[in-house]
């Protein structure tokens, strides 16, 4: 069958890059059925040719005005597909969709109409606050990692960077590469608008930020990136775990030694 990957080897590569991520996903246990979501900006490797596709899908509304996405494309999850077939068969659990001149709705272009996820409102949100910024940021992640969720069930935890503080000191790894600690969102409803635009404004803030006894969304320049800080942040949490399990409070990397790693490799926070 032919796909709009062929003779488009950059795509190619983005796509590919995607479905390796949906297989840590699935292999880390963080996607349950079809758990988690993931788009990517793909608008710089599109061509003319792709420009002039016709859509193979109805017209569907966004929920939202995103004036920054307009004639934007992305490569988007399928809702209700498995990360674990995403990781197999990206074109068959995910779409090319392109954004339409009202800035509010979009159509499917390739290879197949499937639809997109169902955050997309907060995924699309991301984007077009990250390109409002100039970040240079290109791919949004939500995946439901096991023991960040389960520390949000303690509401300490919820309180703003008390978890960040926590994480930062259980590894420099953490403090180095999520240097801008984690954000907490309290709890709403998924997919809608609300959690959407919640999200956007943590982004100002953070990269990382919790849905409260949902799940994390992770933001970056590429797929890799925004998951490779999801992973750091879990490992923390599990850090902390191993010590809690072995019967005493972890003693954590002083707030000074935090301070000078900071310091030294010139974090923004
Ligand atoms: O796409 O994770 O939050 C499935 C979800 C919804
Ligand atoms: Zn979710």
């Amino acid at each position: 069958m032919k796909s709009i990957l062929d003779n488009r080897p950059q795509l190619a590569k983005q796509v590919a890059n995607v479905a390796e991520v949906a297989g840590y996903l699935w292999q880390k246990g963080w996607a349950e059925r079809n758990g988690g979501n993931i788009t990517i900006n793909i608008t710089d490797v599109i061509d003319d040719e792709v420009r002039a596709m016709k859509p193979i899908s109805e017209v569907f509304e966004i929920g939202k005005t995103l004036p920054n996405l307009k004639g934007c494309y992305f490569f988007c999850k399928g809702t209700n597909r498995r990360m674990r077939d995403l990781a197999r068969w990206p074109m068959e659990n995910g779409s090319v969709i392109r954004i339409l001149d009202d800035c509010s709705s979009y159509e499917i272009i390739a290879d197949n109409p499937v639809k997109p996820t169902s955050e997309l409102p907060s995924h699309l949100s991301m984007h077009d606050y990250m390109i409002s910024t100039g970040s240079g940021y290109k791919a949004a992640l939500h995946t439901h990692p096991i023991e960040l969720i389960a520390m949000t069930h303690k509401p300490e935890f919820l309180e703003k960077d008390k978890l960040t503080y926590l994480l930062w000191s259980m590894i420099p790894e953490t403090r180095a590469f999520c240097p801008k600690g984690l954000g907490i969102i309290p709890y709403k409803m998924p997919s809608s608008v609300e959690l959407a635009d919640a999200t956007v404004a943590a982004l100002s803030e953070y990269d990382v930020v919790m849905w409260e006894k949902h799940g994390v969304c992770s933001v970056s320049s590429d797929i890799m990136e925004a998951f490779d800080m999801v992973d750091t942040l879990n490992k923390s949490a599990l850090i902390y775990i191993a010590a809690k399990s072995m019967g005493y409070e972890p003693t954590g990397t002083s707030m000074e030694d935090m301070i000078a790693l900071g310091k030294a490799f010139n974090l923004p926070k």
